[in-house]
């Protein structure tokens, strides 16, 4: 900042900065973020509707499952009113051949409640996978720490400074700890899920299939988004919006339509759950 002088007068700063580029939401990307919490309130009543139809012992993922779009619709509330977001002032020195470096600043919104949303919803969706499975705690552990990191990781990522070894050094620590959730899915979970039987296991194949499907597109969308960003504010919000309505009521409601109908996916946690309660 320009010291006053003692006129009281600010001196004419010697070299007149660029103004910075604004990168912020527009009104697509808020109606967007509005539609999408709508979506996730509906869909957690739609689920704690269903869970009341049937006896405490067995609504274990219905109770998981509306946590995770709770907390979705809870952070899209944020979002969507302005709030869990901060705006990081991005410097680009460009380097030319014969004429001096040019300096290139960006004012981008980023929006830190999605990481906080993520760091809830996605070790949930694994302990709803993980007991669809029938996997043990061990490695389930494993799944949910590795998980937290992949988004405590991509979080620093994303307020890395632009331009360093660092911000892509996060990006890789992140796609490190997405990989051993990948693998704890893929091979411990669908090992797990074969004494369940032949109708638990192919679905079970074709959710977490799905799901690592979906889940492999956010870093794409974050490689672009505020990795390179190439992609603006508002069209990285509709991205994750559908990917988020994808992974959530979408993953939820096919969890809980084939729940209902195949007896073999009830989870036993023994006194845990319903500790006191009659069994049915
Ligand atoms: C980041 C960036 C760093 C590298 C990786 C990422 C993965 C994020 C994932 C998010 C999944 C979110 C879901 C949300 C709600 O339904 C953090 C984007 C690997 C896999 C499923």
């Amino acid at each position: 900042l320009p010291t006053a002088s003692p006129t009281g007068v600010a001196p004419i700063p010697t070299v007149v900065p660029d103004s910075p580029e604004h990168q912020f939401v527009t009104e697509s990307g808020t109606k967007t973020l509005w539609v999408v919490f709508v979506i996730m309130l509906i869909s957690s009543g739609v689920f704690t509707g269903l869970a009341w139809r049937v006896p405490v012992q067995k609504r274990l993922f219905y109770v998981v499952t509306t946590l995770i779009t709770i907390t979705a619709a809870i952070s899209y509330f944020a979002m969507a009113t302005g709030q869990g977001v901060s705006i990081h002032h991005i410097h680009i020195r460009e380097q030319h051949d014969h004429v001096p470096d040019t300096h290139h600043e960006i004012h981008r919104q980023i929006f830190w409640a999605r990481y906080v949303d993520w760091a809830i919803t996605t070790p949930l969706l694994l302990l709803d996978l993980g007991l669809l499975a029938g996997m043990n705690g061990a490695h389930l552990t494993i799944a949910i720490v590795a998980d937290l990191i992949m988004v405590l990781t991509g979080l620093f990522a994303a307020f890395g400074s632009e331009g360093t070894p660092a911000k892509w050094g996060w990006y890789t620590i992140a796609c490190f700890a997405y990989l051993v959730v990948v693998w704890q899915l893929a091979v411990n979970g669908r090992a797990a899920v074969q004494a369940k039987g032949q109708n638990v296991s192919s679905f079970f194949l074709s959710i977490a299939g799905y799901t690592l499907l979906l889940w492999t597109a956010y870093p794409i969308v974050w490689g672009f988004a505020d990795g390179a960003r190439q992609v603006g504010v508002d069209g990285e919000i509709i991205a994750y919006a559908v990917l988020d309505v994808l992974a959530k009521p979408i993953f939820g409601t096919w969890l809980i339509i084939t729940h209902a109908k195949l007896r073999e996916t009830d989870v036993d946690l023994g006194g845990f759950w319903a500790n006191g309660l009659n069994r049915e």
